[in-house]
């Protein structure tokens, strides 16, 4: 059955529902709109969700807007290799991360790449308004990371359990891009505590290690950074 997801380069929610296809071995016609040529205010897209908002998944049966409500649809439409789980405990655990991700990392991370990445790299004067703009940003996000990296202590290979899911599809793409961030800004990242091998976070470096090995997840890195 045909499905077309509509992202953009490198956005985190539709990055998600790339990730959950992948790990539910479906394939999908992926559409990158152009942000800068604000693809997802013209008609067409409108027409797919008139929030202007992405990720879209267009099926048979219809389209679905929501990062959450389309990997939660892709759950019960394809119930083979289950994203939320098979019993009830797994399925609140991974409700539960997922939601916390959403609520609390994405926002961190929000607050911190959104200033990275359009500054220039290097380290602002400690006690500037800018630099707490930055390093409470900073802290917002490792206190995140110290969340995932508790959980990936226990000997789980993924936040899902023993394979990918909801969880891992949603946390991944944070922190990706975290570590673009350290690839793109060195100097800026490393004052504030992060590095690309996520040196402080052993277990989460190792289980984003774990997903990169996967072929279908590196189909799913961002086009826009192999540039
Ligand atoms: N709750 C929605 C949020 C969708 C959303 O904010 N998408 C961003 C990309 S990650 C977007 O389309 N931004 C474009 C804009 O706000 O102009 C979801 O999870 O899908």
């Amino acid at each position: 059955m045909p499905l077309t997801l509509y992202t953009f380069s490198g956005a985190p929610r539709g990055w998600r529902v790339h990730l959950g296809l992948v790990f539910k071995g479906l394939s999908a016609d992926v559409k990158y709109l152009s942000a800068s040529d604000k693809d997802h205010h013209k008609p067409d897209f409108l027409a797919l969700n008139p929030r202007a908002k992405t990720p879209v998944l267009a099926t048979e049966q219809g389209v679905i807007r929501d990062s959450i409500a389309i990997l939660a649809w892709l759950d019960r439409q394809y119930p083979e290799r289950p994203l939320f789980g098979t019993t009830t405990d797994d399925a609140a655990q991974s409700w539960q991360i997922v939601m916390e991700c959403c609520d609390y990392l994405r926002d961190g991370n929000h607050a911190l790449l959104s200033r990275v990445f359009s500054s220039v790299d290097a380290v602002a004067d400690r006690g500037t308004p800018e630099n707490k703009e930055f390093e409470d940003a900073a802290a917002l996000v490792h206190a995140e990371f110290s969340y995932l990296e508790e959980i990936l202590a226990d000997g789980r290979r993924y936040l899902g359990g023993e394979r990918p899911g909801a969880a891992d599809a949603v946390a991944f793409p944070e922190i990706r891009l975290v570590q673009r961030g350290c690839d793109t800004k060195p100097i800026r990242m490393t004052a504030l505590g992060f590095d690309a091998q996520l040196s402080r976070y052993p277990h989460l470096s190792d289980w984003k290690d774990r997903l990169h090995g996967d072929a279908g997840v590196m189909q799913t890195m961002p086009p826009h950074w192999a540039a």
